[in-house]
């Protein structure tokens, strides 16, 4: 047998062939390790779809890479050989096969860089730790970007990557001669429309033994496992992707901000899940869309809105959490501390809109963009609840859910716990705002028109005292003040009604 050169570790997040570490490394002298790890699938008690997402798609990455030619030490969770963590799964791999040195693309979250860190020190070999070149801005390119600016807008950010990519451009010029058209994207859905599923894919033999394994081993954890329809394949992934781009790109945009009743998908693509895991690449994602655009099988609008959620949005969340963290982590501008409702995860509430956002996710570890801002992360805000346990929450719940990404989006954008670095202004609104983009409210126990009362929407009162109690961190915001002076106006009563109603409400949480 020869020498192993490096070894060369996989993490899960990090399914894709063109990968930094591989490209770096020689298949017939190097060894891939990857592991299923009880740490990992436990740091915080992730859904059960999720992780059975994550051990199956790695499953069949291992063969991939085996089918390509490489050596892959893969280590099952119920292996006696597993160590439940990434050192002590490495240090066990470093006595049997001494290799000379490790290969590592950087991980994607805060916790394992620092672990992954730790380890020339504590192995004495050479660790080499490679950029992740799947995202499109580097961290030192995002660093360069944020350098000196007053606020780091995702806007300009966005802009950018257009140009860099040339992404929709017409030579220096946005096609159709607007960076954003988001003001086209707020139509309510009807439900006699239309709503294609995404594409479901049959559990493999590989996934029925994962599912098993799930169900034995995190059956307590939060979630349904049944109906388990992810793709865990490349090949699985780019047909999900492509039956999105035939049958509801034409729509992504016109829909975006709705939301329905028995419908968690409407017209998202439901890939999220797959790009931060590596089975789908962003830029030809991206590409895939423009040229359905330029095909005209789908409307700029469409295109636009979802090319800027990921080249824009995702690229400017990642480049924030690196940025910020560690202390990111603990923001807490408004210094809320309420404890999260247990309905957080048992779906009892009589607020049919949360009972519907989160029965989705335990169904499907999946609620699209606008009910986890602005029905439970919005709910969140205004009933002052900790958003550091909200977080966990967020990190638990979604099978899309790495902290890179779930991090800036509920501390900045759905809580504004870090002063309005990532978002303009709170994302805070009353049962108004879900009653224009959703059919929720007709069969809610509540009424969304009375602000205060037993049977009022509790989104209404918790909204204008939310208005109330933090008018000094919010008024200087135009937007907010506006608010702030429509809550100065009124009367003595009301106001006395709404503190009454709200205080009410939050004790029977
Ligand atoms: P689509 O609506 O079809 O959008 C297309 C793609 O754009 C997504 O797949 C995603 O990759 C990207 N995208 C869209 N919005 C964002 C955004 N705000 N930030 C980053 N990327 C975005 N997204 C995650 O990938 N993981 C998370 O853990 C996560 N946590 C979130 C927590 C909160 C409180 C909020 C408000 C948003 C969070 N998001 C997260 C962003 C967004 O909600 C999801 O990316 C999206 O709902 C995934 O569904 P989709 O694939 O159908 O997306
Ligand atoms: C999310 C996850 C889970 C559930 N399980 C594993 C695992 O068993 N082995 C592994 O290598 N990675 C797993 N992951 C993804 C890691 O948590 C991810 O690599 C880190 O969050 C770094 O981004
Ligand atoms: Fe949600 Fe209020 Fe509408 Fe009920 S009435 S669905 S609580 S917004």
């Amino acid at each position: 047998m020869t020498a192993v050169r490096n070894l060369v570790l996989v993490l899960g997040d990090q399914l894709t062939p063109a990968l930094s570490s591989l490209a770096a490394a020689d298949p017939s002298r190097d060894r891939v390790l990857m592991a299923e790890l009880h740490d990992e699938a436990s740091y915080v008690r992730h859904h059960k779809k999720k992780i059975a997402f994550v051990f199956s798609a790695m499953r069949h990455f291992a063969e991939e890479l085996r089918a390509a030619g490489w050596t892959v030490d893969y280590v099952k969770l119920e292996d006696p050989a597993n160590r439940a963590g990434f050192t002590g799964q490495l240090a066990a791999a470093i006595a049997e096969h001494r290799p000379r040195g490790i290969v590592v693309t950087e991980a994607a979250e805060w916790r394992v860089s620092q672990m992954i860190e730790s380890w020339q020190n504590l192995f004495s070999i050479p660790v080499a730790i490679l950029p992740d070149d799947r995202f499109l801005c580097s961290h030192g390119a995002f660093e360069a970007w944020a350098a000196g600016r007053k606020q780091l807008r995702m806007e300009y950010f966005y802009r950018d990557m257009r140009r860099r990519t040339g992404l929709l451009m017409d030579g220096d010029r946005p096609v159709g001669g607007k960076w954003n058209f988001d003001s086209e994207n707020r139509k309510a859905a009807d439900g006699d429309l239309f709503m294609p599923r995404p594409k479901a894919c049959l559990p493999d033999a590989v996934t029925q033994e994962v599912l098993a394994l799930v169900e034995a081993r995190f059956g307590d954890h939060f979630g349904d496992l049944a109906p388990f329809w992810f793709a865990v394949t490349r090949a699985e992934a780019e047909a999900a992707f492509a039956a999105f781009v035939d049958l509801a790109l034409p729509f992504f945009g016109d829909y975006q901000d709705a939301m329905l009743e028995g419908q968690p998908f409407l017209y998202h693509s439901v890939i999220a899940q797959y790009l931060n895991c590596g089975l789908l690449d962003p830029l030809r994602v991206c590409r895939r869309a423009e040229a359905a655009h330029r095909a005209g099988k789908a409307p700029l609008n469409a295109v636009e809105g979802f090319i800027r959620q990921i080249i824009g949005w995702r690229e400017y969340v990642r480049g924030i959490y690196w940025l910020k963290m560690p202390g990111y982590e603990r923001s807490n501008f408004f210094g809320h501390t309420r404890p999260l409702p247990g309905f957080y995860w048992t779906a009892e509430t009589g607020m049919a809109c949360v009972k519907a956002a989160v029965t989705q996710t335990r169904e499907q570890a999946y609620a699209h963009h606008i009910q986890r801002l602005m029905v439970t992360g919005n709910f969140a805000m205004l009933a002052g609840i900790d958003p550091h346990e909200l977080h966990e929450w967020y990190l638990s719940v979604y099978a899309d859910a790495y902290e890179w990404v779930e991090l800036p989006n509920t501390v900045g954008m759905s809580q504004f716990a870090d002063g309005g670095l990532l978002a303009s202004k709170p994302y805070a609104a009353s049962g108004a705002y879900i009653d224009r983009m959703s059919d929720y409210c007709g069969s809610c126990r509540y009424d969304v028109k009375q602000r205060t009362g037993p049977r009022a929407c509790p989104f209404n009162a918790l909204f204008w005292d939310f208005i109330a109690r933090d008018r000094d961190k919010i008024g200087q915001n135009p937007r907010m003040a506006q608010m702030v002076r429509a809550y100065d106006k009124f009367t003595a009563a009301e106001q006395q009604r709404i503190g009454a109603s709200s205080a009410e409400f939050l004790a029977s949480l």
